[in-house]
């Protein structure tokens, strides 16, 4: 039998032999993701992000339980933060995670950092889309922190968790950086410790500063991961947000924005990757930085000849 016909017929070795294909772009992903796109676009995606520690695999492990015992089928990604440090977490991850990965009614997957940032956000989007076709009914991915790939993932769930801790301070600086604008969720783990309460108080104060952009009401939902506590709430509010997605925006109208995004993050990555590779060969590349070292251009006015220069060589 082929792979794909293994695939099809439910077997979990050949999906992640088709997610290694197609993460390390192997001749013929694309038509395997073409072929199994049509299967596609039925499973929830949930994005959980926060600091690193935070307890964020830790929320995944208990959901996975908590949904796999009501007979869901769960596909997980855990998106490798590029940094070293935090290596020792992810083990301790992995192990704590093998527990889960008996379970049949679950799939866990690792994406390795991608030399290019923007690759590992297309990579993980090609991923959760062979999930979703494979017949997971949910998909949970976790990142780290935030950056432009945590927030091209993040635009590619249906509903993001911004997981935060008693000790992550000021909430109000945790906003300037980026991380809460992303939420759709806000859950406070290691509500077990100190601070707890006064952390809720403070981000209540601060989210109703934030601009909202449709009638959702954020919620607030404290956790003990460790514990095995909140999780029921963490799980009643993604749903409640899903049906508030549902009724706010036209089934219609959601497809048309996911599509546009997948279509945005395949064109960009695909340009990205042409990009590269001319610019890495391209002698003018070179000379046009040793001329803004030497003071003969800017930046500004070499990038707008590079561009009309370089879309001829990207459409070649
Ligand atoms: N006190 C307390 N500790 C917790 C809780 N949830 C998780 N932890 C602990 O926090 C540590 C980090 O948990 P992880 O789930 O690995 O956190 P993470 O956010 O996935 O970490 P990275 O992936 O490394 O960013 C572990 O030692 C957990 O046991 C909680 O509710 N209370
Ligand atoms: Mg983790």
């Amino acid at each position: 039998m082929g792979l794909l016909e293994r695939f099809e017929n439910g077997d979990q070795v050949a999906l992640a032999r088709i997610i290694s294909r197609v993460e390390n772009r192997r001749t013929g992903y694309q038509d395997i993701l073409a072929r199994l796109y049509a299967h596609a676009g039925r499973a929830q995606r949930i994005g959980l992000t926060g600091p690193p520690g935070a307890g964020k695999s830790s929320l995944v492990f208990r959901l996975g339980e908590l949904l796999s015992a009501s007979g869901k089928k769960v596909g997980i990604i855990a998106v490798d933060p590029t940094s070293p440090f935090t290596g020792g977490a992810l083990l301790g991850d992995r192990i704590r995670m093998q527990d889960l990965s008996l379970d049949p009614n679950i799939f866990i997957r690792s994406m390795a950092t991608r030399g290019s940032t923007g690759g590992l956000a297309e990579a993980t989007r090609d991923t959760t889309m062979v999930m979703d076709a494979f017949g997971f009914d949910l998909v949970l991915i976790e990142t780290v922190g935030v950056g432009q790939v945590e927030l091209d993932i993040a635009r590619a769930c249906d509903s993001v968790v911004v997981v935060f801790v008693p000790e992550s301070g000021d909430a109000v600086q945790a906003m300037k950086a980026g991380l809460m604008e992303i939420a759709d969720i806000y859950c406070l783990n290691k509500a077990d410790r100190d601070g707890a309460e006064r952390l809720v108080l403070e981000l209540q104060s601060v989210l109703g500063l934030r601009q909202r952009t449709n009638n959702w009401e954020y919620p607030i939902i404290q956790t003990q991961a460790i514990n095995n506590i909140g999780i029921d709430d963490l799980w009643q509010a993604i749903k409640n947000h899903r049906e508030f997605c549902q009724s706010d925006t036209s089934p219609e109208d959601r497809q048309k924005e996911r599509i546009a995004n997948d279509l945005l993050t395949i064109v960009r990555g695909k340009v990205d990757r042409r990009l590269r590779s001319v610019l890495r060969d391209s002698e003018t590349f070179e000379k046009v930085v040793a001329d803004i070292l030497a003071g003969s251009t800017n930046p500004y006015s070499a990038a707008e000849r590079l561009v009309a220069e370089l879309s001829t060589a990207l459409t070649s």
